[in-house]
């Protein structure tokens, strides 16, 4: 029988392992860490060769991916750092704890700065790069809820007041206050990227940085190596969104790309993975997916042990414990971590004889380091050819001691008693007496103190504040106005949709001198379905890497063409990351005072419906573009059934504020639209978006009437599109449509005319939201200026002469039409398509939801039954000449 050592590994096996060592030792001294992956790559292709299945690990071992050895030397002065450190943390947490004594439940969060402020602090002396004296400087999306810490060390800088930091989540007090998290719309000239909805900075900053290079790449702006760093939180990855776009970044070798993850093992609730371990499970996805992943788990302290460590006894045990119970050791007496962690094996317990319990205790994590963090910081910043991920052990809630570090209620802490702010004060020697401190004073040291000046020496030799948002982006010239012409035209009898129309406003925009380098389409995967492949050849895709292959169509006019400095963001199938870039172009305007424009077109099914958090964040990030909702309308697009037509994302449009939205029938009313979008968020600044919706039916489009304020009409929400010219009528009616629905209503214009004697007028509505808000505004003007003139909404004004019944069809839901509804003089009947979809032919559908030409004029008749003016067996007769089956199924049934 063979001889076993203790661990049931023959002897000869250990001595074979023991040469192996020995001469893979060699290698790395004789030919360096490239020579050892290449025997390392062929040693695995030779076992997979002979048969030998081996399981596959992304995974390093629980240890620092930069060794003690290897790290390079902290160039700051870590006392005065550690005092600059202490006092954010101090300013933090006075000002959650303050603001909720003024007023339990105003919320804000102690624990996550308390677990990241040397993470942020190290990067705010020594890395991030502000953009004094023209630099471009880096773009960081901070993780939301460690706003407070960002906060207190403005505060030390000179940038915020007492009384702003007195008034944190108190933004409506007259003398200023403070956003709970990052938000531009409210704090725009401080926060640049909203981040607080989770996972939407992970995939925003990706996009970021790709952006970045592709401005480069076309020539848009210098290059530089600034960098795009994401603080996010290890439960945030969590969020499909935050590692969706992991394979973009590496793809496309995306290496101004720093994503800094605050491992604290825990979330809200508890433990992030208490029976695994993140760092672990990020590590392997990160590398996976081909990012340079720099793993920062232990402190300075654990050097000594590691060095020591020639089994690799120490650095298994790291690897065997999960999450929780690691946790569980942060609670625990130093005994506790002795008897459990190291009493597991003799040699590990006689490896920390030396030590203390005390000592024990303060074996410190590598992302409250300093020089851990520098040190991968540095090789971050250095590192060529792919993203990089550090992965920054932490613990939530650092400082606070018993009543907070490391608990499972840390997360929603806000609250400390005087013994636990004395504490907390006395740990971080925190200039305040027993006698001051339950006040929670904030602490600012002199403006001449060292702390003082360190910090601006520091921020001025990194190119100034950050974060700091600004504007001033030069106006662009006004639009060429000819562009449009055309389309106030009419196209007689060409027939086009208006996502054809689109196309072409769209091309001829990029063709013009001025604007069109400026403007980025940006598509996901629906080129074809939009008619937009004639741009592919003519504008290029945009690939960093250009086109390295034939493409397979080459012999084709309008062939696939990638392009390095190609126009046209073709994201492939991901709503989120092409709503991520269309961030990353509208508010480029801002980030590196280039106004692009993006067009972003994609299916409106999935646009605010699925990705309405980021059209949502877009919005607070005062971004500025066109979103087109392509093939939208319930019944307009055929066949495709419940989940693609799209009766709803106008109503989604609603509550974003600076989102106008538009429903167009015309050729015209697309062109004014367009025209006046450029003008306001391009030549006016505004930040805006405007919301478009397109469809794929083909008709022919009439010219613009001429009749005077129908431009304004259209951009105010509503005009009268033609008046009926039907001579000795018996009845009148309005009829009112959007969209490819308009269409249908001007049918039924000439149905009730022809076969009722009903004179109707149509009524183009190009956007309700803007008639809703329009409404809202006037009624709440004349509720607070009772003594004024009342001023009356738009829609009563349009609507004042107006003659008989009213009916409102729309291609989408009822809630439209009847938001607007109580500022028409009279009832009026809505039709709408509310339901879920079906798989059918247009008419079909139309007749299916009841907002087809004979639905309205049956409407209509009877509209005009319950106003008495005229006889139900009318009605009655037209139901069954139009064949419409009275007991058909309600589209609304379930
Ligand atoms: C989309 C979304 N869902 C939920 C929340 C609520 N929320 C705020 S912080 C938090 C826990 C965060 O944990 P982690 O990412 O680990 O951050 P830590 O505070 O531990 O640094 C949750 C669930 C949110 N802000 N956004
Ligand atoms: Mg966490």
């Amino acid at each position: 029988m063979k001889k076993r050592n203790g661990k049931g590994v023959p002897d000869f096996e250990e001595i074979e392992t023991q040469e192996w060592l020995k001469a893979l030792d060699y290698v790395i001294r004789q030919g360096g860490g490239a020579r050892v992956g290449d025997l390392l790559a062929q040693l695995r292709d030779h076992a997979v060769r002979a048969g030998i299945h081996l399981p596959f690990s992304a995974n390093t071992s629980y240890v620092n991916t930069i060794s003690a050895e290897h790290q390079s030397v902290y160039p700051g002065n870590g006392e005065i750092e550690q005092r600059i450190r202490s006092l954010v943390r101090w300013n933090a947490l006075a000002m959650v704890v303050r603001a909720n004594r003024e007023e339990t439940g105003i919320g804000g969060h102690i624990s996550t700065f308390a677990s990241a402020a040397t993470l942020y602090e190290v990067a705010f002396q020594h890395f991030f790069r502000g953009r004094g004296d023209g630099r471009e400087g880096d773009v960081v999306y901070f993780q939301g809820h460690a706003a407070p810490g960002i906060y207190a060390r403005a505060f030390l800088e000179g940038r915020l007041e007492r009384v702003h930091l007195e008034n944190f989540r108190r933004e409506l007090d007259p003398k200023g206050g403070l956003s709970s998290y990052p938000h531009p719309r409210l704090m725009p000239e401080f926060w640049e990227f909203p981040t607080v909805s989770m996972g939407l900075s992970p995939i925003m900053a990706i996009y970021q940085a790709r952006f970045n290079r592709y401005l480069e790449d076309r020539g848009l702006k210098r290059e530089t190596d600034a960098k795009v760093w994401a603080f996010l939180g290890d439960g945030e990855t969590d969020e499909p969104e935050a590692l969706g776009a992991i394979t973009l970044a590496s793809r496309e070798k995306i290496d101004n790309l720093i994503f800094v993850i605050n491992c604290n093992l825990q979330r809200l609730d508890g433990p992030v993975r208490g029976n695994g371990n993140i760092i672990q499970e990020l590590e392997a996805a990160f590398r996976g997916a081909g990012w340079n992943v720099i793993k920062v788990i232990w402190a300075r302290e654990w050097d000594a042990l590691l060095d020591r460590d020639h089994d690799g006894v120490l650095v298994k045990r790291m690897g065997e414990i999960v999450d929780g119970q690691w946790q569980k050791y942060s609670t625990e007496s130093g005994g506790y971590f002795r008897d459990h962690f190291f009493g597991a094996d003799p040699r590990l317990k006689r490896m920390v004889e030396h030590l203390s319990d005390e000592q024990l205790k303060k074996l410190g994590l590598g992302g409250h380091d300093p020089q851990k963090v520098y040190a991968a910081y540095q090789a971050a910043v250095q590192h060529q050819g792919s993203p990089t991920v550090v992965l920054a052990r932490t613990i939530k809630g650092y400082g606070l001691g018993e009543s907070g570090e490391g608990r499972n209620i840390t997360h929603q802490q806000k609250k400390l008693n005087e013994e636990e702010l004395r504490d907390f004060r006395s740990r971080f020697a925190i200039p305040i007496s027993d006698e001051q401190i339950d006040g929670v004073p904030f602490y600012k040291p002199p403006e001449n103190s060292r702390e003082t000046e360190y910090i601006k020496q520091r921020r001025q030799a990194l190119g100034g504040w950050i974060p700091a948002r600004s504007a001033s982006v030069p106006a662009a010239p006004a639009v060429n106005s000819e562009i449009f012409d055309e389309f106030y035209k009419g196209s007689e009898d060409r027939r086009a949709s208006t996502t054809m129309v689109f196309v072409r406003i769209l091309s001829k925009l990029m063709r013009d001198e001025t604007l069109g380098r400026l403007i980025v389409p940006i598509i996901p995967d629906e080129s074809r379905t939009f008619g937009m492949e004639p741009l592919f050849r003519q504008f290029g895709i945009y690939s960093h890497v250009g086109q390295l292959y034939e493409p397979v169509d080459r012999e084709t006019l309008l062939y696939y063409r990638e392009a390095k400095d190609g126009q046209i963001l073709e994201e492939g199938i991901t709503e989120a990351g092409a709503m991520a870039s269309f961030i990353a172009a509208g508010t480029a305007y801002a980030t590196h005072g280039i106004a692009t424009i993006p067009f972003f077109i994609f299916y409106s099914m999935f646009g605010f419906q699925r990705i309405g958090d980021l059209i949502w964040a877009a919005a607070d990030a005062r971004t500025r573009g066109f979103l087109l909702g392509g093939t939208s309308g319930r019944t307009t697009l055929a066949g495709e059934g419940l989940q693609h037509q799209d009766g709803q994302s106008h109503l989604l449009a609603y509550p974003v504020p600076s989102v106008k939205a538009y429903d167009p029938a015309f050729a015209f009313e697309l062109a004014v639209i367009v025209k006046e979008g450029l003008r306001r968020m391009y030549t006016q600044g505004e930040d805006l978006m405007y919301y478009l919706t397109v469809m794929n039916e083909n008709y022919s489009h009439p010219a613009m009437p001429d009749a005077e304020g129908t431009e304004e009409g259209i951009l105010k929400g509503m005009y009268r599109f033609n008046a009926s010219e039907l001579p000795d009528p018996l009845f009148r009616a309005q009829l009112f449509g959007s969209g490819a629905i308009l269409k249908e209503v001007l049918s039924a214009q000439r149905l009730l005319g022809e076969k009722y004697r009903v004179a109707a007028d149509v009524w183009s509505i190009v956007s309700y939201k803007e008639l809703y808000y329009d409404g809202h505004e006037t009624e709440r003007w004349n509720r607070l200026h009772p003594q004024e003139t009342p001023r009356i909404p738009y829609v009563t004004r349009c609507l004042a002469g107006a003659e008989g019944v009213f009916v409102a069809v729309s291609d989408y839901v009822r809630a439209l039409p009847d938001s607007i509804a109580r500022w028409f003089p009279r009832g009026v009947t809505s039709l709408g398509t509310d339901g879920f979809g079906r798989s059918d032919g247009r008419q079909a559908l139309r007749d299916f939801f009841g907002v087809d030409s004979r639905h309205i004029t049956v409407a209509v008749l009877s509209a005009l039954l319950r106003e008495n003016r005229l006889d139900a067996g009318v009605v009655q007769q037209a139901i069954h000449d139009l064949e419409i089956d009275p007991e058909q199924l309600d589209s609304m049934a379930v």
